[in-house]
Formats: structure tokens, C-alpha cells, sequence
């Protein structure tokens, strides 16, 4: 198939890009490399030495005698750009990864919150108004995130994106309906996954777009079968307090050997995937295509589901590593039960990786072995969701 890969240079695309290369797809990256100009706004780097996207379509090339194309473009504002290069592919399928992807980014300052509202909102739009523009029949393959459904505890396993309700109506007669299960983001970029939702709604519905929707959870891990083949490919790696995800921000934190932050009591649950498995599933979702239906395939790209406490006893078991209660920058509820079905991803031969294998050792040694290259400075989490969160964590 040819696919093109939006956001093909971040630390989910680039994987991806190679895990489709690997299996004979034509890939071609998209990106306009703000990922890297967001390292040198928050003065911190990845953990790991990244390279340029063109070293390491290169490298690649040269291991593997397989060619992925890369075009420098902005999703969200060159949309002249993008209908002319969807002309000229005219891909199978597109993953489209290219958002502000960071919650507390997001929350950073009044600036940081439209930036992620305006790249994130016209990327998508941007995407699915040229297909329908071009008359294209390619398969859009998105990557949402499990914060749409919120972090209320409810009594069910949450389904995969839509809902069956029922209803009385005003004369009493009881009638049942399929919605969209309700959102509710905790910061300003779930909340654009949110609306993200309505555009790929709308578009199946008016347009008979052919969506796929990957309702993620947290990723964790920095390396694949293919990014481990040379160091030139090897992957991004997050810790600061913006980027960096919770059980990766804990393995740093450890092999740096300072206190594994949990924020507030650390009763939150959410739901976890390694990126091997993240990127078999992207391919899986790319492979099985999807079919004129008026609705979007939404699937939920999870494995397992653990509360932060859970995992910074499990880092600390592993390695000694001391925990520290600190304030909670974020308003999220302290606790919750969180369970969601993952059937669809199973069913197309989904085979979990789950905490217990070796590769919590593998992302502990990569953090060591580049462990000069962190800046402890960086690790706080200082991205408030309001005045309140701020004065309680500077009365700490
Ligand atoms: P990332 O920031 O590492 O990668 C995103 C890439 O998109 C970057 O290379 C960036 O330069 C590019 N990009 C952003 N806006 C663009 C634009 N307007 N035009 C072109 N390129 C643009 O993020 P990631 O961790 O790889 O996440 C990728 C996607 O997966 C995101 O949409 C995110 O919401 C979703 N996701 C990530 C996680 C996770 O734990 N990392 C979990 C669930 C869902
Ligand atoms: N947390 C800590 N200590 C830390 C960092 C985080 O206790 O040092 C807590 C947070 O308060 C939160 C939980 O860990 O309760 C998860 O935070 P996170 O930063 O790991 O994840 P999140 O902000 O939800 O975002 C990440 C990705 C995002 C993706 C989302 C999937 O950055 O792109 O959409 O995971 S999900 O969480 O399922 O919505």
C-alpha cells in the first residue's frame, strides 16, 4: 500500500514509519519538525541522541534497501501544499500522528492553549477536507487518545467510541440510539481530540470518509524490532515534565537516581501500551482497512490499565528507586477505576506486551547508558491547569 505518515518524524510516527516500510509499504513521512523546535523552546532534548529525519531515512535505506520519501509540511497551515502532494500520491491510507500531543503543553499559558486548539483542530480538518475535495478514497487512520472518555469511574468496561443509550420520550415510549460516548478532556489537548471526534463523525457520516480512529493510551518504551537495528534510528525518548509520559518520566527518573514524582496520591488509573505493541497496532489498523459504513471504526489502542502509584512501586521494586508524593500540577479527580475493551485490536491479532516482560529493563538501561545527557532541571513538572494548582504547589 502507499501511506503517507503525518507526524512521521515524532515518537510515535517514526516507528510506525519503519514498521510499515519493514512490511512493503511505500512510506512517505510528513512533518514539519515543530516537535524539535518545541526541544529547543523548553531547553530540554530527548534523552536519547536523535538524528535527523534525513540521516535516518539514510540510515534506513542503507540497512534495509528500502526507500521512504519525507516532505517538510504543515498540516494545519499549508493546505495548497498538502491537496497538491494528496494529487500526487494518492496513498491507500494516511496515519495522521501530526498534533501538539503534550497535556501539560497545552496548559502552559493562554498562547501554548490555542496554539494546541489551532494546529491540532485545522491538521485534522485540513486532512479530511482535501480527501473529500480530491474525491480520494484513502483510508484515514487517526491517533485519539483513551482522555476523550474521561476519568470519571464508571460502572462499565467503556466501549470503543460509541454508545448505546436509551431514552423515554415525552409520551413515554422507551427508544434506544447510538451516540458518541460522552467526552470529557482533562486538559486542552484531550479536549481537541474531543472535537477531532466530531470531525471524523461528520465526515463518515456526510462524506463516506473512511476513518479509523485509535483511541491510545499512554505509551511507554522508546524502542522497536527496527529502531534497535542501528543507533542511528534510534527513537525519541521524553522525560522532561511536559513530554515526558509517567512510566518513562519514572524509568529516567530511576537510572538518573533521583525521586519517582507521583503527582498527588497517585490513585489515578489509566491505561498503558508498549510502543512495539503501538506500532504493530497502527499497522494492523493500516493492513485491515476499513469499509463505507457512515461511522468511524474506533478502536481502543490499550493493553493494560494501572494506577501511578501501582507502577512507581513496580519501577521502585525493580530498582530501588525512592518515591516522592508531590503536588499534583493537573486538576484531575485523586482517584479512579478505569476498565475498557480492547476487542477490536485482539481481534486482528493483537498480542499484548505486558509490564512484566524484560522490556522495563530494556528502557532502564537506554536511560542509563544516556544518562549524561539528562538535565535534572527539567524534571518538575511546572505546567499548572490553574491559579489554584499553582499556589498549592509553591506553598509545598
Ligand atoms: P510527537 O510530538 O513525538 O510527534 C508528533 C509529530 O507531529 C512531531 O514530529 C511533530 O513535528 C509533528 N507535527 C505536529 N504538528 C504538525 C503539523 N501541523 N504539521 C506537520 N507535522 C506536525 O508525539 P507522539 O508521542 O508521537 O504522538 C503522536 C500522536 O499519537 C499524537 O496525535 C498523540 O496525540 C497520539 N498519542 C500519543 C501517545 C503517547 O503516549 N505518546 C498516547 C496516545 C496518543
Ligand atoms: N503523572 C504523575 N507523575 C508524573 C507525570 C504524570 O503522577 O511525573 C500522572 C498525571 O498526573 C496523570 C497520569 O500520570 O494522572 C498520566 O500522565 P501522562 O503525562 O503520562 O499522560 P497524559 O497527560 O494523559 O498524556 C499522554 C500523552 C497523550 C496521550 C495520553 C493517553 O502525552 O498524547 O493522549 O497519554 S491517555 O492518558 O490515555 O489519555
Amino acid at each position: 500500500m502507499k501511506v503517507i505518515i503525518f507526524g512521521g518524524d515524532g515518537f510515535c510516527g517514526w516507528p510506525s514509519a519503519l514498521e510499515l516500510s519493514s512490511h512493503d509499504h511505500e512510506v512517505t513521512i510528513v512533518d514539519n519538525f515543530v516537535r524539535r523546535r518545541i526541544d529547543n523552546e523548553l531547553g530540554v532534548q530527548s534523552l536519547t541522541p536523535i538524528r535527523s529525519l534525513d540521516e535516518r531515512r539514510k540510515a534506513w535505506s542503507g540497512l534495509t534497501g528500502r526507500a521512504i520519501d519525507a516532505v517538510d509540511l504543515d498540516l494545519a497551515g499549508d493546505y495548497a501544499a498538502l491537496t497538491e502532494l494528496l494529487a500526487r500520491v494518492r496513498p491507500d491510507a494516511v496515519v495522521h500522528f501530526a498534533e501538539q500531543r503534550a497535556a501539560p503543553y497545552s496548559m502552559r499559558s493562554p498562547s501554548h492553549k490555542r496554539y494546541t486548539v489551532d494546529n491540532n483542530v485545522n491538521a485534522t480538518h485540513n486532512l479530511l477536507a482535501a480527501l473529500v475535495e480530491l474525491g480520494l478514497d484513502t483510508h484515514v487512520v487517526h491517533l485519539g487518545t483513551m482522555g476523550v472518555y474521561g476519568y470519571d469511574t464508571a460502572p462499565i468496561d467503556l466501549p470503543e467510541g460509541y454508545f448505546d443509550v436509551s431514552f423515554v420520550d415525552r409520551n413515554g415510549d422507551t427508544h434506544a440510539r447510538e451516540i458518541l460516548y460522552p467526552t470529557k478532556p482533562g486538559s486542552v489537548y484531550h479536549l481537541t481530540k474531543s472535537l477531532d471526534q466530531l470531525l471524523f463523525e461528520f465526515y463518515a457520516r456526510n462524506d463516506d470518509l473512511r476513518i479509523t480512529d485509535l483511541h491510545q493510551g499512554i505509551v511507554w518504551g522508546t524502542q522497536t524490532t527496527q529502531t534497535r537495528l542501528d543507533e542511528r534510528l534510534i527513537n525519541r525518548f521524553d522525560y522532561d515534565g511536559d513530554f515526558g509520559t509517567v512510566l518513562n518520566r519514572f524509568l529516567v527518573q530511576a537510572a538518573l537516581g533521583t525521586p519517582l514524582t507521583v503527582h498527588g496520591t497517585g490513585g489515578q488509573t489509566r491505561a498503558f501500551i508498549n510502543l512495539q505493541d503501538s506500532v504493530r497496532c497502527v499497522r494492523l489498523a493500516v493492513e485491515s482497512g476499513a469499509d463505507v459504513t457512515g461511522r468511524v471504526r474506533v478502536m481502543n489502542q490499550i493493553t493494560e490499565t494501572h494506577c501511578v502509584r501501582d507502577l512507581a512501586h513496580l519501577v521502585s521494586r525493580v530498582t530501588g528507586a525512592e518515591i516522592a508524593e508531590v503536588a499534583n500540577p493537573r486538576n484531575e479527580a485523586d482517584v479512579n477505576e478505569l476498565s475498557a475493551r480492547n476487542s477490536r485490536l485482539l481481534a486482528l491479532g493483537l498480542d499484548p506486551i505486558l509490564l512484566e516482560t524484560g522490556l522495563l529493563e530494556e528502557s532502564l538501561d537506554i536511560a542509563k547508558k544516556y544518562a549524561d545527557r539528562a538535565d535534572l532541571s527539567r524534571i518538575p513538572c511546572v505546567s499548572y491547569w490553574n491559579d489554584a494548582r499553582r499556589a498549592l504547589a509553591s506553598a509545598r
